[in-house]
């Protein structure tokens, strides 16, 4: 019942409000698997979850508790039809709805919701991260449609006015910035005065992911997300994505065009808008979500779009030394994003060199790059399912082999270096390996691999397995034509042809 487990040391952790987090995000994976007894078995102890009260004040994340919390619910409620967790659901559901009970209705993303008194109130954030407030509206609407009670889904349609007021007002007109001030009035664009870097990575990704998804599930009565969406992808289009420098790559598919989302800054001063060639593993989402707008905007060239986003994680991980891409990845831009640059060996290594010389020790530790990567400013890798979750929606869309056989590669790297004897671990760095003793075949044999970080978070069994077992299942297993998956990967059903309240 603890929220996680180190799997190196075995020791448990406490990460949201202990409500057991691993537990509940981990329910329709069971389902999902056939694992009924032990579906049969987390329900019945999640029913013992006391989500109303705190006695220690815990500050609750809005965003982590919803498509955690909120998400496992639900996903595990649409799958099984298992009425006994609508309790559970509305109690959820209640406590974090009352971070919208704030003087101008936007809601408190860190705020002790368990422990709200009869009246009281509380404050919206001035400096949020995009991601905590934009990655709402499919559970909570989701949970209207459930109850019956529309109070869910109003707060979060209120929200969606306020992203849709203020998306032409940024330095960068159809994105958001990367942290948002949430203390306004209504019509103040200051809502987007905050910063004034923009990505589809770290702060804001499933904000992006979150207009298309509720178009999906609330299209039928409202255009506003599918609005923002059209608007968000053409900015992400012209000024996100970039072409990198590659080596001949010697992989199967070396003529698959490839493509990378970076970060770019425009303040208010200036006329131009500079792009960081740098992408992050969060990002790695982006090729599965514009593959989906093709299909749901009957758009061709999207579905390109996202092959290619989804090649360049691929490239990322199998020209990685332990086969595993890290947390966030430089890459030495083409000049023109339509046409694929030719590989300079002197380039690269005289860029490699200067990146070198201008390091502190502390974010340059001395390794060997592989050939491609500029600059690896974090090389972690935390068991996320980013881009295992491109490779899944590609598969189902494409039916194209490659990424099967893409899928088990990456499985096989991520299983070799993360096992450990309680689980599996995050890892300190992709780029460097050590000696391990493992067991293999019930033999103690040393290996040269990843130095683990001793955690693992609970989105490893909601998203990272659930995405690689659903590649190799039954394709009508979670078909993508009728769920849709919040950012935790719980599937969630749509209401066809719904009406509203
Ligand atoms: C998950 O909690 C969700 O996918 C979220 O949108 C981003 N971070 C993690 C996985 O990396």
């Amino acid at each position: 019942m603890a929220d996680g487990l180190q799997p190196v040391t075995g020791v448990k952790k406490t990460q949201f409000c202990s409500w057991s987090a691993t537990l509940v995000d981990s329910l329709d994976t069971l389902y999902i698997m056939g694992l009924y007894d032990e579906f049969d078995a987390a329900v019945n102890a999640t029913l013992t979850i006391d989500f109303a009260h705190n006695a220690n004040h815990c500050i609750v994340s809005l965003f982590e508790s919803t498509i955690r919390y909120l998400g496992g619910l639900l996903g595990a409620y649409d799958l099984s039809g298992h009425e006994s967790l609508v309790g559970k659901l509305v109690e959820v559901g209640d406590m974090l709805h009352g971070a919208f009970d704030t003087p101008n209705g936007l809601p408190c993303s860190r705020c002790p919701l368990a422990a709200k008194t009869t009246g009281e109130q509380f404050e919206a954030g001035k400096a949020v991260p995009m991601a905590d407030l934009g990655s709402l509206y499919l559970e909570f609407g989701r949970l209207s449609q459930i109850t019956g009670e529309p109070k869910y889904y109003e707060a979060v349609e209120r929200l969606a006015h306020v992203f849709s007021d203020n998306q032409p007002y940024s330095t960068i007109p159809g994105l958001w910035p990367e942290t948002i001030n949430a203390r306004v009035g209504p019509n103040d664009t200051a809502f987007v005065g905050r910063s004034f870097r923009y990505s589809i990575g770290a702060e804001s990704d499933s904000s992006y992911e979150y207009l298309l998804k509720a178009h999906m599930l609330f299209g039928s009565i409202t255009s506003i997300y599918s609005d923002m969406w059209q608007a968000a992808a053409h900015s992400i289009r012209s000024t996100l994505l970039f072409r990198a420098m590659l080596p001949p790559s010697t992989t199967q598919h070396a003529h698959r065009g490839t493509l990378f989302s970076g970060i770019a800054s425009r303040p208010p001063s200036e006329e131009d808008i500079t792009v960081e060639p740098r992408t992050h593993h969060l990002s790695c989402f982006a090729g599965g979500l514009f593959a989906l707008a093709s299909r749901i905007f009957s758009d061709p060239d999207d579905l390109e779009i996202g092959r290619q986003l989804t090649q360049g994680c691929i490239w990322s991980y199998l020209h990685s030394p332990t086969g595993i891409m890290p947390e966030t990845l430089t890459l030495i831009p083409c000049p023109d994003l339509d046409v694929q640059c030719a590989w300079n060996e002197t380039e690269w290594l005289s860029q490699r060199q200067l990146r070198d010389s201008e390091c502190d020790s502390l974010f340059c530790p001395p390794v060997n790059y592989p050939e491609g990567y500029h600059f690896v400013r974090d090389a972690r890798y935390l068991l996320r399912p980013e881009a295992i979750e491109s490779i899944f929606v590609l598969w189902r869309l494409t039916g194209d082999e490659y990424y099967r056989d893409t899928a088990w590669m990456i499985f096989q790297s991520i299983i070799k270096h993360t096992r450990t004897p309680y689980g599996h671990s995050a890892l300190s760095s992709v780029l460097e390996t050590e000696t391990r003793e493992v067991i293999e075949g019930g033999r103690v044999v040393r290996r040269e691999l990843a130095v683990l970080a001793d955690d693992m978070e609970s989105f490893w069994f909601a998203e990272t397995l659930k995405y690689f077992w659903l590649i190799f299942s039954d394709v009508r297993d979670v078909d993508l034509g009728e769920w849709v998956l919040n950012t935790e990967a719980h599937p969630l059903r749509p209401v066809k042809g719904w009406r509203g309240f």
